[in-house]
């Protein structure tokens, strides 16, 4: 399936090289991926839950929510027994969290459930189960038709890991020139990103030959032994680059083509993803994606913000394959500060997910909008493994209808191959409401979606190089008339509506259509005042939750000594700043609430309410 990947992907590449046009997420990514950290999903066998010692594991009771940094019992026996619920999911790959033995104490009182503590790179560890239990679940995955990708954590070793005291291997790790190691504090030195240590673990030296060797062996193991599909790459970004290089190079010799390499690049920015796309991954997770889905669907952004960060994304990464996502274990999961519309917001997110391009990669409990948390504390004190709770042994009615929606999407994805490997191009775009193209030459599909808490009625002009003869509802409860050159759309709130329809789509028309100023009803006008009397200002833009934290100037004007700008916002609480003349960030000298913002400073505070 991957080889056929590849191909098509390098397919796409020369049809769109015609075009003159590139967009980085035109590729087939069929598949959709699942996926589960082992611990938390399903026990199997409640035999291995101690593992070696009684205190690894305490069972949260829904009371005791630091019984979540022990072990909680889910093994890969319980995966394996499984495999038809996360199928009928319409998943056709599954990574799980690392396997590999893990140290067998706590860590300053947090148990490795997370199995990224690896204490023996050749064993499995001992809560999840044997070898023979992973050979297991690949062969029955392989027997269902679905694929296994193994997490790899090669940057870092368990505190306790032998080789930390033995002297021949005082090389195997990287110290400072004191020789002691050191956390990374300048997050702008690579240097200090590949040799400082995360979390304070030992940080492992991939440019000693002999850390190389051993990785590629380790993983050469692994692949002999088991058969998995791939490889879902640990902390890329903390590991020299001509590792990278060498080691997929070595690796897809061994395994061919169809195995997958997909690198975790950890960085919000495209730019800093950049660096990565030459180096032989099949895929790098979409993190600035995610960041900006979570700002459109969850933090009140825009249409425009989504529509625009994804172009700025394309001119960096060009036409790299990307894994998208709405969350996964290293951040608050998705519903995080959503009101009870939260589901409606996932579900158009997830519907986003499977219409646009690029491989969808779920979190396990995501396909039913599982409760997420912040990730630390009212103290700063971290509590991630709130968003790592345990699957739900009995899903309620609510859990269920929620599945059945979440399968309705993976469905349409996989009925029609334009979602996955078609072109895309905009139609339209305004603060709420998104109209784009997937489509193929014997495929061509309209999605509009409507990102507005409120019912929204609106004419869209059918472009130039786009004739639609006759369509037909396949997803959602919209309604669309055909008038001549326009299109009148009905749409629910918090909606996704996908049309097929006959006609023809012009390929050289643009990827990017302009925007609309059109304001949904749920939007409201905020003005926001800036006393300037020496005139000194001469841009003031509004950077916070609703941006992503991008500046950006809006509608403004000055009277006499005063600044005003004119922010279009949903209800919703939010942090934010002014940027002065692009440089100065301060907070709102004239708002009526405040808040400590990460780096020690303050940031203003804007309560919007509904009415
Ligand atoms: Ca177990
Ligand atoms: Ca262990
Ligand atoms: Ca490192």
């Amino acid at each position: 399936m991957v080889k056929r990947f590849i191909h098509k992907f390098i397919a796409v590449l020369i049809l769109l090289s015609g075009t003159g046009c590139s967009i980085h997420t035109e590729i087939d990514s069929a598949e959709i991926m699942y996926f589960i950290l082992i611990d938390r999903f399903v026990d199997g066998d409640p035999t291995n839950n101690m593992g070696y010692t009684p205190d690894s594991y305490l069972l949260y009771d829904g009371k005791n929510p630091q019984a979540l940094k022990h072990y909680q019992g889910g093994d890969l026996a319980g995966i394996t027994q499984s495999l038809d619920s996360i199928k009928a999911l319409g998943f056709t790959m599954i990574w799980i969290s690392p396997f590999l033995d893990n140290s067998n104490t706590d860590y300053v009182g947090w148990w490795p459930y997370h199995g990224y503590h690896p204490i023996d790179f050749y064993k499995v560890d001992e809560h999840y189960g044997s070898l023979e239990d992973l050979k297991l679940l690949v062969r029955t995955a392989h027997e269902k038709d679905l694929k296994i990708i193994f997490d790899m954590p090669f940057n870092q070793t368990a505190a306790d890991h032998p080789w930390v005291e033995e002297e021949a291997k005082q090389k195997w790790f990287h110290y400072d020139p004191n020789r002691q190691p050191y956390e990374i504090s300048n997050w702008f030195d690579q240097v200090q990103i590949e040799r400082g240590e995360l979390h304070g673990l030992p940080d492992l030296a991939q440019e000693n030959p002999q850390v190389s060797d051993y990785l590629y062996d380790v993983s050469k193991y692994w692949i002999e032994e088991t058969g998995c599909d791939g490889f879902r790459l640990d902390a890329v970004k903390h590991i020299p680059m001509d590792f990278w290089r060498d080691y997929n190079a070595k690796i897809k010799a061994l395994a061919g083509p169809d195995f997958l390499l997909l690198g975790e690049v950890f960085w919000g920015e495209a730019e800093r993803i950049g660096p990565y796309v030459e180096l032989g991954f099949d895929l790098l997770f979409d993190i600035p994606g995610y960041y900006t889905i979570r700002n459109t669907f969850n933090k009140g952004g825009s249409i425009k913000d989504l529509s625009e960060f994804y172009q700025a994304t394309e001119q960096v990464l060009g036409s790299t394959a990307l894994a998208t996502l709405i969350d996964n274990h290293d951040v608050p999961r998705f519903n995080v500060g959503l009101d009870k519309t939260s589901w409606q917001k996932q579900l158009l997110a997830l519907g986003w997910l499977m219409t646009s391009p690029g491989l969808p990669v779920i979190y396990y409990g995501t396909e039913f909008g599982m409760q997420g948390y912040p990730t630390s504390d009212a103290h700063g004190e971290p509590q991630d493994y709130l968003n790592r709770k345990s699957y739900p042994l009995n899903p309620d009615v609510e859990q269920e209808y929620r599945r059945s929606q979440f399968t309705e999407l993976t469905k349409l994805r996989h009925r029609y191959t334009a979602f996955s490997s078609g072109m895309f191009r905009e139609i339209y775009k305004d603060w709420s409401v998104y109209a784009y193209l997937r489509f193929l030459p014997q495929e061509r599909h309209l999605v509009v979606l409507n990102n507005a808490a409120t019912e929204e009625c609106l004419s869209i002009p059918i472009p130039e190089g786009v004739q639609i003869n006759k369509v037909e509802r396949i997803y959602g409860k919209a309604a669309l008339r055909l008038e001549e050159a326009e299109l009148r759309l009905h749409l629910p709130p918090n909606s996704l509506s996908v049309w097929q329809f006959n006609g023809l789509v012009d390929s050289s028309i643009s990827t990017r259509v302009d925007f609309s100023d059109r304001l949904s009803e749920d939007y409201k006008k905020i003005r926001l005042f800036f006393l300037d009397p020496e005139s000194a200002v001469t841009q003031l833009q509004v950077a916070g939750d609703f941006n992503n934290w991008t500046p950006q100037e809006y509608r403004g004007f000055r009277i006499g000594d005063t600044l005003i700008v004119e922010v279009p916002l949903k209800p919703g609480i939010y942090n934010y700043k002014f940027v002065l003349n692009g440089s100065t960030w301060l907070a709102d000298p004239n708002a009526v609430e405040f808040s400590i913002d990460p780096y020690g400073g303050q940031n203003s505070v804007l309560r919007i309410t509904a009415d």
